[in-house]
């Protein structure tokens, strides 16, 4: 049994010039991971379901649970002296971490706290998504928007951690996606899967159909592929969709799959945002072999203009990511 700790550090072998400053923050977002599970696990019983009163710059209504996590895993990174900064769903603006250790941080964290919100007070699984980039502003200064601004395949590491009938931890630094699951009655994540990829077969879809009548037309002709009889490509497709990214995306990776949030009628550019959704688990779709577009063009070399943008998300198995951007071009919107 190999623990996430000593995964880590073992892999900072791999770099004799490292410092430890990236093990190190592999170690604070894993803290991270630790206490929003505790937290999460006891949601029930505490004052921290339902929502906070207040909204994001989204308009989004904020869960006490969002709030919470936002705040443990931004105290678990300033806490160390490797990050600068970090950027999250629940912050409007960037957060710079002053002094000295701050500005002296060689890495930005970008993060969604924890995605799935809707789902918290019925119990359904929700997860953790992170991205990490080297600053690009130089050191001793305080970050800039510019070091959160940076194309998905600048990336140094990505992951997330999914709470649901156990937590995992699944993460990649661009040499595969390796995962872990947490064992509460030791307090450690162990390694679990390692070199994780998704299977050869893939045939399960993941969309809300609800807004079928307003999907790009490309979107609703691979729908009805996907639905059509064909044996020989083992269709119909299974349809599943439980309205949390990461645990929807984490099944896909198990077992073969395509997560697609398209544009709508209430979100034009898609749902999802680039930069600490749709960055992260593209870069760990392409290292576990899958691929990640808006349909049209890789995901990771989309050039970030705010912080906050959307962009429509097509993610998962290779093949079936393929096969979507085939009717994406054959039937574009008029
Ligand atoms: P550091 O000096 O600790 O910031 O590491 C320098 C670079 O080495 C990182 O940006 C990674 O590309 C690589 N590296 C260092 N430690 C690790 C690790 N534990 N796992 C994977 N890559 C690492
Ligand atoms: P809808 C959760 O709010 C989220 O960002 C993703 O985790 C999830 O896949 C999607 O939105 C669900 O959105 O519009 O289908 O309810």
């Amino acid at each position: 049994m190999k623990t996430l700790g000593e995964f880590i550090v073992e892999k900072q072998q791999d770099f004799p010039h490292a410092t430890g400053e990236l093990t190190a923050l592999l170690s604070a977002i894993k803290l991270g991971a630790k206490i929003i599970h505790r937290d999460i696990n006891k949601a029930g019983l505490v004052d921290i379901l339902g929502t906070s009163g207040i909204s994001n710059v989204q308009g989004e209504v904020q869960m006490k649970l969002d709030l919470f996590a936002n705040e443990k895993l931004k105290a678990a990174l300033q806490a160390r002296g490797e990050v600068a900064g970090i950027a999250s769903e629940e912050e409007d603006e960037i957060v710079v971490f002053q002094g000295e250790r701050g500005e002296n941080g060689k890495y930005v964290v970008l993060m969604d706290p924890l995605d799935g919100s809707s789902n918290i007070d019925v119990n359904v699984s929700v997860g953790t998504i992170f991205s990490i980039y080297r600053r690009i502003t130089p050191l001793g200064t305080p970050v800039t928007e510019e070091d959160f601004l940076q194309p998905g395949h600048a990336q140094v590491a990505a992951g997330y951690v999914v709470y649901g009938s156990s937590t995992m931890l699944v993460y990649t630094t661009g040499y595969g996606v390796h995962a872990f699951t947490y064992d509460p009655s030791l307090g450690v994540f162990c390694l679990s899967h390692e070199k994780v990829r998704f299977p050869a077969k893939a045939n399960m879809y993941s969309i809300n159909e609800g807004n079928y009548i307003r999907f790009p037309l490309g979107v609703k002709k691979y729908l009805k592929y996907c639905q059509e009889q064909d044996e020989a490509t083992s269709r119909p497709y299974t349809s599943r969709y439980i309205g949390s990214l990461v645990a929807d995306f984490h099944r896909n990776l198990l077992k073969g799959g395509i997560y697609i949030y398209p544009s709508t009628a209430s979100h034009p550019n898609g749902k999802l945002r680039l930069l600490y959704e749709c960055n992260p688990m593209a870069f760990l779709a392409e290292q576990a072999g899958g691929k990640a577009s808006d349909g049209q063009h890789r995901i990771l070399d989309i050039v970030p203009t705010q912080l906050h943008q959307r962009v429509p998300f097509f993610v998962g198995s290779r093949s079936m990511v393929e096969d979507a951007e085939r009717f994406m071009a054959q039937f574009p919107d008029e």
